[in-house]
């Protein structure tokens, strides 16, 4: 974690959010190892798994809470607890949680902060791999301490695309309307890639990794960072209705700026 060391503060809140995300990504690394041998055992990891993403989640509440006491928090684990302000942290602990259940080494704290109705802050700390995304609105957005920019892909068929594919806790409806999505855009495009934490997903549009993400029934905490850190790299986004009420419809489309009206007249279409 060399970089923590050089890490230059953009502003006071993600001096803050950037501090909080570090000191809990020591315990959940140091969780993440102890999965690999839980992996064989009779009861498997689950109870483990729900215990650090729990640690990891109150370690960000008192740190956050400490710096900033009259801000609300609406987090997955714990809820949402009313502030004294207009300020409001959304967070997830443990962004990827199966993959981190199964050994799997991609997964994210996600810390998004609302002031009103707004979003103006986000960080996306990847322990594994060290990589910090963050930005704050009007300020830019960065990965660890080099400038972020969504893709300058034009064609639909150079395009690598993210999802989320529904499962067991999912209904008929949403694998047949996610289907159909699949069955519209494959001959169309690059690729598809499902790698299970959507604030990444996220963050990697932001990077000019994917040219789009999309997905349906997501949870604000999983989003709530990656959309200041897409829109402030030069994306685009709206939820799959084609409005901005990411958290009322649980959905969520985020492209390039060339790619963002071809994709939405592809899905919205699907998902009206
Ligand atoms: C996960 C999301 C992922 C989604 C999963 C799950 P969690 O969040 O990041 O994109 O497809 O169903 O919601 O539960 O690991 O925090």
């Amino acid at each position: 974690m060399v970089h923590q060391l050089r890490i230059v503060s953009r502003s006071a809140h993600l001096n803050v959010m950037c501090n909080a995300a570090f000191k809990a990504a020591r315990g959940l690394v140091r969780d993440f190892g102890e999965v690999e041998h839980l992996q064989v055992s009779r009861k498997g990891p689950g109870d483990f798994v729900s215990t650090a993403d729990k640690k990891a989640e109150d370690i960000l509440y008192k740190e956050l809470k400490k710096a900033r006491p009259s801000y609300g928090f609406i987090m997955e684990e714990g809820g949402k607890i009313e502030g004294q302000d207009e300020h409001t942290w959304i967070i997830d602990p443990l962004d990827g949680t199966t993959n981190f259940l199964h050994g799997i080494p991609h997964f994210a704290i996600s810390i998004g902060l609302q002031k009103g109705t707004e979003l103006i802050a986000g960080v996306i700390y990847d322990p594994i791999k060290d990589e910090l995304f963050y930005a704050e609105k009007g300020g830019g957005a960065f990965v660890n301490e080099r400038r972020l920019r969504v893709s300058a892909r034009n064609h639909l068929a150079d395009s690598l695309l993210a999802t989320g594919i529904p499962f067991a806790l999912h209904s008929a409806k949403e694998y047949s309307t996610f289907q159909v999505s699949l069955e519209r855009l494959m001959p169309q495009i690059a690729g598809v890639r499902r790698l299970g934490a959507a604030s990444l997903d996220l963050a990697y549009v932001a990077a000019g990794r994917y040219e789009a993400y999309w997905e349906e029934s997501i949870s604000p905490w999983d989003i709530a960072a990656g959309v200041v850190i897409v829109r402030e790299a030069g994306g685009y986004i709206c939820d799959l209705h084609g409005g901005e009420d990411f958290f009322g419809t649980r959905s969520i489309l985020a492209a390039n700026q060339s790619l963002y009206q071809p994709l939405k007249d592809i899905l919205l279409p699907i998902y009206k």
